[in-house]
């Protein structure tokens, strides 16, 4: 059995596995699979996959959630020594990059998320000045880690970036990154995004994601509005 990637291009998380794919050159059967319309609610994905999230990895005989744990596993797994800079054995930036990747998991995407489930849940108009200033926030501790590093987690680019690209893409189309306030950022996010994967995966499902969401708000803006 072929092993099966379920994603959607718009999915930041999804984005982040697919562009590990893409680096590891992996030929994986990559299956939509749309958290708003549900489609992750199926018996069978919701006994491989309790959280109901994507992206899912899926081999037949083992499965796993959770972008992060997912980009670990293939590079792990498939890992070429051109890709080591991507996953370094030093155990000391191994502690950072798992840093960074738990900063996206616990901080970054939530911040995503907060905006994303009352969007699609119907109930958000547009955004609260709470949920920008959270956003600037993390956008002022990654200038901050990028004041540390070239990169996110090292002088070289590590998972840790391909992680961050993908929810700093879509709350980049949400709320754009001030160039003067945050130019480490802006000039790391930019080079990310120049790179063939972020071209290819990053850029057009960033934008689909946050153009999508803001479709979205100005129809359930309206929607309440015509029910006053
Ligand atoms: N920590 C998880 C989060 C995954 C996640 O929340 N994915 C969203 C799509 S971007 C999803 O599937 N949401 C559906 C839901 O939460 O019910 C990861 O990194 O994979």
């Amino acid at each position: 059995m072929p092993t099966i990637l379920y994603k959607a291009d718009a999915s930041p998380t999804a984005r982040a596995a697919m562009m590990i794919v893409d680096i590891l050159g992996l030929n994986f059967d990559q299956r939509d699979c749309n958290p708003v319309l549900r489609e992750q609610d199926t018996p069978e994905l919701k006994k491989k996959n309790p959280m109901r999230t994507i992206p899912l990895l899926d081999e037949g005989d083992y499965w796993l959630a959770d972008s992060h744990a997912i980009m670990i596993y293939l590079l792990e797994k498939y890992g070429k020594p051109e890709h080591a800079h991507l996953y370094p054995k030093d155990p000391r930036k191994r502690g950072t990059i798992h840093q960074r990747l738990f900063f996206d998991c616990g901080i970054l995407f939530p911040r995503m998320r907060s905006v994303m489930a009352p969007t699609y849940g119907g109930r958000l108009g547009e955004m609260t000045k709470h949920m920008i200033a959270n956003i600037v926030d993390a956008y002022s501790k990654l200038e901050d880690y990028l004041s540390e590093h070239k990169y996110i987690a090292d002088d070289e680019m590590t998972i840790a970036d391909i992680s961050i690209m993908t929810s700093v893409g879509s709350l980049n189309g949400l709320v754009p990154i001030d160039e003067k306030r945050f130019p480490k950022l802006k000039k790391w996010f930019d080079t990310m995004n120049a790179t063939d994967y972020g071209k290819k995966i990053n850029v057009p499902g960033s934008e689909q994601h946050a153009e999508g969401l803001k479709a979205l708000m100005a129809f359930n803006k309206y929607n309440q509005t015509s029910k006053l």
